[in-house]
C-alpha cells in the first residue's frame, strides 16, 4: 500500500466563510499541513480576507496579517527581517494571495521581494480571476472564459488573452524554487511546500484552485476539475529548483481539453472551433514544458 504523506495534524478549524466547494479552502488547509504551526501568514484583500472569519473567533490557528490588496510582498519582508532581527528565523513567513493580487495589482511587490531574496513563501491561490468582488477577469483568467467583465454578448468578447504565466515570471527573476501545485493532488503539493521549506530564499507555489462560484460548476466536481486540470494538460504540475524544471506529475495520455471545459459554466458558450484553438495552445504550451525540462537538465548534467 501506497504510503499516506499527508500530515493528520490540522492548523485550519471548520467554520469558515467561503462558499461550499471552494478550492481555496483546501489549497489553506495542505499548506499550513506542510509548514505546521511556525508559520506567520500575510493576507491581502481577496476571498481569504474574508474566509477566516473575524478576530478572535477566526479558524486559523496561526497568526495572519491582512494587508491592502497590492502589498503582500512587501508585507512578507518587513515580517521576515522583523522576525530576523528578534532572531526567529525559523518561523515560516507566508504571503498567501489570490491571482488578482499576485498576476496583476501585487506583481512590483512581489518582484521587489523575491529580487531581494528574503526567505519567504509566496502561495498564489490561483482561481483565475477577481472572486471576492464579484467574478472579474484578471491576468490568471484562462483563454476563452467568461467572466463578469468579458461577459460575451453578440460580440463574443469573452477573454481572449492567454493566461498570464506567473510561475514563469519568477523563474525569470532566478529564485531557488518555483512550483505549480492543485488540490486534487495533496501529496504532491504538500511534498512541494516540505522541499521549499528546506530551502532558503524566496519560495513561489502556485495552487490551481477551483472557485465553483466564478467557473460556474457544481460544489461537489472541485476536486474532479483541478484533476482534468492536470490529467488534460491545462494547468502542468511541475517544479524548478535553482533553475532546474521536473515535471512531477505527467499524464500517461493526456486527456482532451473538451473534458476539462465541460464541467465549468464559464466555458459553456465555447464553439468546436475555439475548443480546437484552446486544445492546441495547450498542446503547445506542454510541448514547451518539457523542453524546459529536458533542455535545463542536460544543462545540470
Ligand atoms: C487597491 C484596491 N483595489 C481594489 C480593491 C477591491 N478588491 C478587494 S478584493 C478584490 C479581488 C481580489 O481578487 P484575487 O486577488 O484574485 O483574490 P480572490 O478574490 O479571487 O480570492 C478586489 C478587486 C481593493 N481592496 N484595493
Ligand atoms: S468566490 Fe470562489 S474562491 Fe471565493 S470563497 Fe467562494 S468559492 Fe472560494
Amino acid at each position: 500500500m501506497r504510503k499516506l504523506t499527508i500530515p493528520e495534524e490540522e492548523y485550519m478549524r471548520s467554520g469558515h466563510t467561503a462558499c461550499l466547494g471552494c478550492g481555496a479552502t483546501i489549497a489553506m488547509r495542505y499548506v499550513l499541513k506542510a509548514l505546521g504551526k511556525n508559520t506567520i501568514l500575510s493576507i491581502p484583500a481577496c476571498c481569504w480576507a474574508v474566509i477566516p472569519g473575524v478576530y478572535p473567533r477566526h479558524n486559523l490557528e496561526v497568526p495572519l496579517l491582512y494587508t491592502a490588496f497590492e502589498v503582500t510582498g512587501a508585507a512578507v519582508s518587513g515580517i521576515r527581517e522583523a522576525l530576523n532581527a528578534l532572531g526567529k528565523e525559523d518561523v515560516n513567513v507566508v504571503g498567501f494571495a489570490g491571482d488578482g493580487g499576485t498576476a496583476d495589482i501585487g506583481i512590483q511587490a512581489l518582484s521587489g521581494a523575491v529580487e531581494r531574496g528574503h526567505d519567504i513563501f509566496y502561495i498564489m491561490y490561483d482561481n483565475e480571476a477577481y472572486m471576492n468582488t464579484g467574478i472579474q477577469r484578471s491576468g490568471s483568467t484562462p483563454i476563452g472564459a467568461w467572466t463578469t467583465t468579458t461577459p460575451g454578448g453578440k460580440k463574443r468578447m469573452y477573454k481572449w488573452e492567454p493566461k498570464k504565466s506567473v510561475a514563469e515570471i519568477m523563474v525569470a527573476h532566478h529564485i531557488p524554487y518555483v512550483a505549480t501545485a492543485t488540490i486534487a493532488y495533496p501529496e504532491d503539493l504538500i511534498a512541494k511546500i516540505k522541499r521549499a521549506k528546506e530551502i532558503k530564499g524566496p519560495k513561489f507555489i502556485q495552487i490551481l484552485s477551483p472557485c465553483p462560484t466564478g467557473w460556474r460548476h457544481s460544489p461537489d466536481k472541485t476536486v474532479e476539475i483541478s484533476r482534468l486540470a492536470v490529467q488534460t494538460n491545462a494547468f502542468p504540475l511541475y517544479e524548478v529548483v535553482k533553475g532546474t524544471y521536473r515535471i512531477t506529475v505527467k499524464p500517461k495520455k493526456p486527456k482532451p481539453i473538451k473534458e476539462y471545459l465541460r464541467l465549468q459554466g464559464r466555458f459553456r458558450h465555447l464553439t468546436e472551433e475555439e475548443i480546437e484553438m484552446i486544445q492546441r495552445i495547450v498542446d503547445e504550451n506542454w510541448r514547451e514544458l518539457l523542453k524546459k525540462e529536458r533542455c535545463s537538465q542536460e544543462v545540470k548534467e
